[in-house]
């Protein structure tokens, strides 16, 4: 298993037969429904119970190194041979950094080797294709590394590995995983359905792209503006409120914003977590890491979980 890095120059069959293997793998339990002892999948929406152990890693945007030191440094091997403990990661994996490819086949072989407690979020750079914008530059390394051949790449094989990615995250009675931020929502009665609409977000569009592009701001009213990132929006206080009220849940996980590995929203409610510091010199890479006795010791008010980050 020690080969999980040993993916410099990676031949084309090769990378197209591991990212079609794990496409599969989640389109697998996407349609049948994915089931295991703490765990179950509803197309885009995954749900669990209180994990054994928890690891959340953010944005990555191609920073191999940082990746395998956070891998490294929770003993990813041991960690996840008990499926009790989860694995899980809020997407950017792409964009910025040098090695967004191998990054895309390192994650893809800890999901080959532990399919039932690794899962992948999708970030906003894992669906250009719906919402672009003009950073994005994945095809043109495509194409460094696999000449004309990289274009057919990025349509038959990255394509739908992205459409395939998990879209919302919810263990309950503790926290939310998404990539950017929770959707403005006005109409309460959502909430009576809302793991069904988060089911499947190819047919929610106005879910997604606010699920990918969200950001937490402090907020005069609480409540909403228009981003100035030209997609999604500022959501505030009063919709974190509604969101965790509405779901039992006590925290929002989300990525999506350089920091300095971590920043704490809406009174300790919304952690941001950021994994890439290659790309980011003036930021930190960070990695969370809770236990199940760690999130019950805490049951009854509001966790700030910025004491379970690691700094690496
Ligand atoms: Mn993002």
């Amino acid at each position: 298993m020690s080969d999980l890095f040993k993916i410099f120059n990676p031949g084309i069959e090769e990378s197209k037969k591991l990212i079609c293997d794990v496409t599969t793998t989640h389109k697998d339990q996407k349609l049948q429904g994915f089931f295991s002892s703490i765990g179950m999948t509803s197309g885009d929406y995954l749900n669990f119970q209180v994990p054994e152990n928890l690891v959340v890693i953010g944005d990555i945007h191609g920073d191999i190194e940082s990746l395998q030191k956070i891998l490294n440094e929770f003993k990813w091997e041991s960690y996840l041979e008990s499926e009790e403990n989860l694995l899980i990661f809020l997407g950017d994996y792409i964009d910025r950094g040098f090695y967004s490819l191998e990054v895309i086949l390192c994650i893809c072989k800890l999901k080959c080797l532990f399919p039932n407690n690794v899962f992948f979020l999708r970030g906003n750079h894992e669906a250009y294709h719906y919402f672009p914008f003009s950073s994005f530059s994945f095809p043109t390394e495509l194409r460094t590394k696999f000449g004309s051949k990289g274009n057919d790449f990025y349509f038959e094989v990255i394509i739908p590995f992205f459409d395939s990615l998990y879209g919302f995250c919810e263990i309950e009675s503790f926290a939310l995983l998404l990539h950017g931020g929770l959707p403005v929502i006005d109409d309460c009665n959502f909430f009576k359905n809302y793991k069904f609409h988060l089911s499947d977000l190819s047919k929610r569009k106005d879910l997604l792209e606010e699920i990918l592009w969200n950001d937490p701001r402090e907020l005069v009213d609480n409540n909403w503006q228009y981003s100035n990132r030209g997609l999604g929006k500022y959501f505030g206080m009063n919709i974190s409120d509604l969101w965790l009220e509405q779901t039992h849940c006590k925290n929002v996980i989300r990525g999506h914003e350089p920091c300095k590995g971590y920043k704490i929203n809406h009174h300790g409610k919304i952690t941001t977590l950021f994994s890439s510091k290659q790309p980011y010199p003036k930021f930190e890479s960070a990695y969370l890491k809770i236990s199940r006795n760690e999130i019950l010791r805490e049951s009854e008010k509001t966790m700030n979980l910025d004491e379970f980050i690691n700094i690496v």
